[in-house]
């Protein structure tokens, strides 16, 4: 095969692959994008279990930048499915003719930088490589599969299928287990407790988890969106998750019983897990009183909704309300069903998984047709450690990541020149599109800061520029610091990095919020980029 020399290689054809190429392919740049799946998608390609859904709301997961658009795509409920999803996102690579950058069924495997080029040389599995001078990986935040080293998972003799890889499984009838109950299990067990046989769900630690509010969006609700969509991405772009909904600053204990629990059920009634979090009252994450208020009104909505007294209590967490809020469209009420049994591993372990099903600890078997592992991902950085980085002086990402994974502003590592990542470490925790969009913003300022000062100079050498290791670790100094005191770093769960045993507690993401991560990168820009330094001259 011939190697392809290009300007730019997108990695990834998600959400944010998308909008990369869509963004290079405007500058004049020669653009490809790659991508293992069969098609666009990224996540929503491969999370195509029943039930699956986005959990921000459908006028918002979505670019912002294709005005007409948005006012213009259908859709119908206030919560898009991933069936749904996917559509748009096929529908937004036609409509700007962005297929042709595209080539799929191609993994990368590798990407080697090449000083005296300036350019990275990037391997394909199936023997394809490229040179290009920049490279944006897409890879995803959640992409890498975690399966749960549970002993003898592999000798199940009916269907063991995973929620990130779903695949063609008849589930009607059938006596399902499913293990794991974050956003994905909860979404699932729901879909499928009416089509099943029996379904089982094996839980470890239950988590809180409020109404999503889904439902057909009534008469005129569309028609107000779009009259009002320039004001509703303005209050996205000043807010600190851009979910679309007023954040509250209001301290919890300032607020008497009676209006906390009115405030609590408002937002309650109105859906949203991130809106129940951060919509009501503002210090339910760090303010330890706060939290148990938030988590006493979920204990009383349980035994409201649960009839079974002894499910109900299995239901209940007891760690703080402290994970990504999942929410759902009637979760707990499952468990009123006769046939969904809920067993807490916390009480009695799985032992092992066998040919017919699961053992636990105490000797009892559940005799099962399909186990399903809702057990989540090896989150942000495991995509990228199962791959070759090796940027300046032969340095791997793996040598780079050795305590952790970081990026300077969540997109480019020091001794990686001119490499991007797109969802990365330490970017902002907000909606996914307005923050990769925030992210791809910089990225392009970058770009465009770069190619200027070349031509400017008027170098051969392709024009290059390398942040700075002092910079990189002054961003994460100011991720670690603003998670000081966050009740969500004692949640065992995947935003802090703890749902893979034996990694340390460490910082993913930018919790400054969306505004302060664009009033930051604004400044970057109009600075001209002072954390990088300029290295246009061959040495
Ligand atoms: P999550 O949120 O990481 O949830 C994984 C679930 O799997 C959670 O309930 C875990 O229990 C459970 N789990 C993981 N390993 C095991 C083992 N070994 N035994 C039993 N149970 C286990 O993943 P999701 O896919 O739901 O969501 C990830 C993100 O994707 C989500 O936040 C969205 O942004 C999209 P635990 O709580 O660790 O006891």
């Amino acid at each position: 095969m011939t190697n392809i020399e290009i300007d730019a290689l997108v990695v990834g054809a998600g959400f944010g692959g998308i909008h990369a190429t869509y963004r290079l392919s405007r500058t004049g740049l020669n653009v490809q994008c790659i991508d293992k799946a069969g098609d666009v998608g990224g996540t929503w390609y491969w999370s195509r279990f029943p039930g699956a859904a986005s959990d921000v709301e459908s006028y918002l997961y979505r670019y912002s930048w294709d005005k007409e658009d948005l006012r213009s795509y259908p859709w119908t409920h206030h919560y898009l499915t991933q069936p749904e999803i996917l559509a748009y996102l096929r529908h937004v690579v036609d409509r700007h003719d962005l297929r042709r950058y595209m080539r799929f069924n191609i993994e990368m495997t590798a990407a080697t930088w090449n000083d005296d080029a300036g350019r990275w040389h990037i391997t394909g599995a199936n023997g394809q490589t490229w040179t290009a001078r920049y490279l944006v990986n897409a890879l995803g935040v959640v992409d890498k599969v975690h399966w749960p080293a549970i002993p003898g998972l592999s000798s199940f003799a009916g269907d063991l299928i995973h929620t990130a890889r779903w695949g063609d499984v008849d589930l009607a009838g059938k006596k399902v287990g499913v293990i794991g109950n974050g956003s994905t299990g909860i979404q699932l067990m729901q879909a499928i407790a009416p089509i099943v046989g029996k379904l089982t769900s094996f839980q470890r630690n239950p988590q809180y988890t409020v109404p999503s509010g889904q439902g057909p969006i009534p008469e005129g609700y569309r028609e107000q969106i779009n009259a009002n969509y320039d004001q509703i991405f303005e209050g996205v772009w000043s807010s600190r998750l851009g979910f679309g909904f007023p954040e509250s600053h209001r301290q919890t204990m300032e607020a008497s019983p009676e209006e906390r629990r009115r405030a609590f059920q408002e937002v309650w009634d109105k859906g949203n897990g991130f809106r129940f979090m951060f919509g009501a009252f503002g210090d339910l994450t760090y303010n330890r009183e706060a939290n148990q208020e938030a988590c006493k009104f979920i204990h009383g909505k349980i035994d409201e909704i649960v009839q079974d007294p002894h499910k109900a209590a299995i239901l209940k967490p007891t760690e703080p309300y402290a994970r990504r809020p999942p929410c759902d469209a009637g979760y707990y009420h499952i468990f009123n069903r006769d046939n969904v049994d809920l067993v807490s591993l916390k009480s009695n372990p799985i032992q092992e998984v066998i040919p017919e099903g699961v053992r636990l600890a105490d000797g009892t078997v559940h005799e099962l047709d399909v186990l399903v592992c809702a057990t989540g991902f090896d989150a942000v950085e495991g995509g990228y450690l199962d791959l070759h980085f090796t940027g300046r002086n032969g340095r791997s990402i793996q040598e780079h990541w050795k305590d952790g994974p970081t990026a300077w502003g969540g997109i480019t590592c020091a001794g990686f020149p001119n490499m991007f990542i797109l969802g990365g470490p330490l970017s902002a925790f907000a909606n996914f599109p307005t923050s990769i969009e925030a992210s791809t913003d910089l990225i392009m300022a970058y770009i465009a800061h770069v190619e200027g000062q070349a031509s400017a100079e008027s170098s051969t050498h392709p024009p290059i520029m390398d942040v700075t290791e002092d910079a990189e670790q002054s961003w994460f100094e100011v991720c670690r610091q603003l998670t000081e005191g966050s009740l969500f770093k004692e949640a065992p769960s995947w935003i802090f990095r703890r749902n893979i045993p034996g990694r340390e507690t460490r910082v993913l993401f930018y919790f400054g919020g969306l505004k302060s991560y664009c009033d930051w990168a604004k400044e970057q820009i109009a600075g001209g980029f002072p954390a990088f330094i300029p290295t246009t001259q061959v040495e």
